[in-house]
């Protein structure tokens, strides 16, 4: 279907988006300007985060782009199945279990578990995903002037050639972008069993039951995330972890004092978290009755569910580019690139999940941007080592910079700032109240969050910021910027707070920045 000359309202593609996905319209959707013909700057091959943005900078420095998505729609996996619905599952799980603690007192009616459906969400979620991504392919057209074919399966042929719907289109460059997907462990038996779940299968075919309880099988983020969520439904939901939570290799930077509120408050909710244990198996005929798992000490139990959910990390699409090109890859299949997102093959980039972790928004986006950079001539080298970070629980969890164990490693003498203090138990304070826990603050004060900043003494900069409760996360994506300009307490001490602030992190500094010699609070 061509639609270069055509420009598409939103519910016009909304409903053209719908038939796609639902299998009336099974041609590829065109947005190609066939007067230039088909050769190309750059061609980028999956049209997620990394494809849209590197393509929206490829436009602006004046390069031909085209990006190819098998879905109908631009925006990749974030708006169909990952991202956006966690989000929204995270923010139900925040409102129930706000409901929850405050189940018919004031003005709250009783929390009505029975409503509180999972199946629910989903379809709710799955009713309006076609919003955004109409979205991505009305603002790549007509406000980025992206050439685009959606709906089409790109196939590599070599480094200057790719094939979409049996046509051959000539490229600079091509940057690989096509994400990742659930890691299903090869020793876990029964994982092909009706009632196991991912994040992704969650939504496309899609739960189609209530569960009564859950295993997760992993300690990953979607692990935590998701997890909190289904027992904030009333689900009573079981992690099985080899790593404590929040100790996997795959987060960096968690402060101790951090974890530990949030995983004691995941268990007060009720969540059952089984560290340092070995999932063996999923029982039952054809559906799923329950996990065999070898627990710490050696035993071996069965922990009965109808729901098992995985959250084991997650593996690449690169097979089909190591055949075509015989780029490197590393022993998990991540592509190996350079800070300029350059694979092993000259001409050939990668980026996003593509390139291993952290399998985040920003990396795919700035990836993509980087790639079209160098592409276009200017030099550009994204380090994606170091970065401010955040989870879901029922709290919103974020974290940037050093931790205080790191930073007593590194330094040779720090403050600590945190509220509640050292040594305070957390029902003593009703500190740091903020946005979402002012109720908390006067009904269960150990609710109201924790939070914690470190301070070198000598230079008096701030080495890390970490925070649990709700709405710091915009706050973090600055504080991670001035910690890399170097922002000392005295400099936190200037800046003006927008009274009540989810992180006191400027008060509280105010309040130690006159000191000469630092001092922890
Ligand atoms: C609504 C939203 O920003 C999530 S979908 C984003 C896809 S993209 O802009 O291509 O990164």
């Amino acid at each position: 279907m061509d639609l270069f000359s055509t420009s598409l309202s939103m519910p016009e593609w909304e409903t053209l988006i719908h038939r796609a996905e639902v299998g009336d319209v099974n041609e590829a959707l065109e947005n190609i300007d066939r007067s230039k013909g088909t050769e190309f700057d750059v061609i980028f091959i999956g049209g997620g985060a990394g494809g849209r943005f590197g393509s929206a900078y490829s436009k602006a420095r004046g390069l031909r782009q085209l990006v190819v998505d098998k879905w109908p729609f631009l925006g990749g996996s974030c708006p169909h199945q990952a991202c956006v619905p966690h989000h929204l599952f995270s923010e139900a799980a925040r409102e129930m279990d706000y409901m929850r603690w405050n189940s018919d007192t004031l003005w709250f009616t009783k929390f009505e578990e029975e409503r509180a459906s999972i199946v629910d969400l989903i379809d709710l979620f799955k009713r309006g995903r076609n919003n955004p991504h109409a979205f991505m392919n009305w603002q790549s057209k007509e406000q980025l002037d992206m050439e685009y074919i959606l709906n089409a399966e790109a196939i590599v042929i070599d480094k200057n050639t790719v094939e979409v719907n049996g046509e051959r289109f000539t490229t600079k460059n091509i940057v690989l972008g096509t994400g990742s997907s659930t890691f299903v462990p090869p020793e876990i038996k029964g994982l092909d069993k009706a009632g196991v779940y991912d994040y992704a299968t969650l939504i496309d075919p899609g739960l189609d039951y209530e569960p009564t309880s859950c295993v997760i099988i992993g300690g990953s983020k979607v692990a935590m995330e998701y997890g909190s969520f289904y027992q904030a439904t009333g689900c009573h939901t079981t992690i099985l972890t080899r790593s404590p939570l929040m100790r996997t290799k795959s987060l960096h930077h968690i402060d101790e004092d951090l974890r530990r509120y949030v995983v004691d408050n995941m268990r007060l909710r009720g969540m059952d978290i089984i560290e340092g244990c070995e999932p063996l198996e999923v029982v039952g005929e054809e559906r799923a009755t329950g996990v065999r798992v070898r627990l710490a000490d050696g035993t071996e139990t069965i922990i009965e569910t109808d729901f098992v959910f995985l959250g084991t990390g997650e593996r690449p699409h690169t097979q089909p580019f190591v055949d075509a090109l015989g780029i490197d890859v590393d022993e998990k299949g991540f592509v190996k690139v350079n800070a300029r997102m350059q694979t092993s093959i000259p001409g050939i980039y990668a980026i996003g999940d593509l390139i291993g972790a952290p399998m985040e928004m920003f990396k795919a986006r700035k990836c993509g941007m980087t790639a079209a950079r160098n592409i276009a001539g200017e030099p550009f080298e994204f380090d994606f080592s170091e970065y401010p970070d955040f989870l879901h629980t029922t709290y919103e969890v974020t974290w940037v910079g050093l931790t205080e164990d790191e930073a007593r490693e590194q330094y040779e003498d720090i403050t600590v700032i945190q509220m509640p203090p050292k040594g305070m138990p957390n029902g003593d304070i009703a500190l740091p109240v903020s946005e979402g826990t002012m109720l908390y603050a006067f009904t269960r004060p150990e609710l109201s969050g924790f939070q914690k900043c470190i301070y070198d003494n000598h230079s008096r900069r701030l080495l890390g910021a970490h925070h649990v409760g709700m709405g710091a996360k915009d706050a973090f994506q600055y504080l991670d910027f001035l910690i890399k300009k170097g922002i000392t307490i005295d400099e936190m001490g200037e800046m003006n707070e927008l009274f009540i602030n989810p992180e006191h992190f400027i008060q509280l500094s105010r309040l130690r920045a006159g000191h000469q010699n630092l001092v922890d609070l």
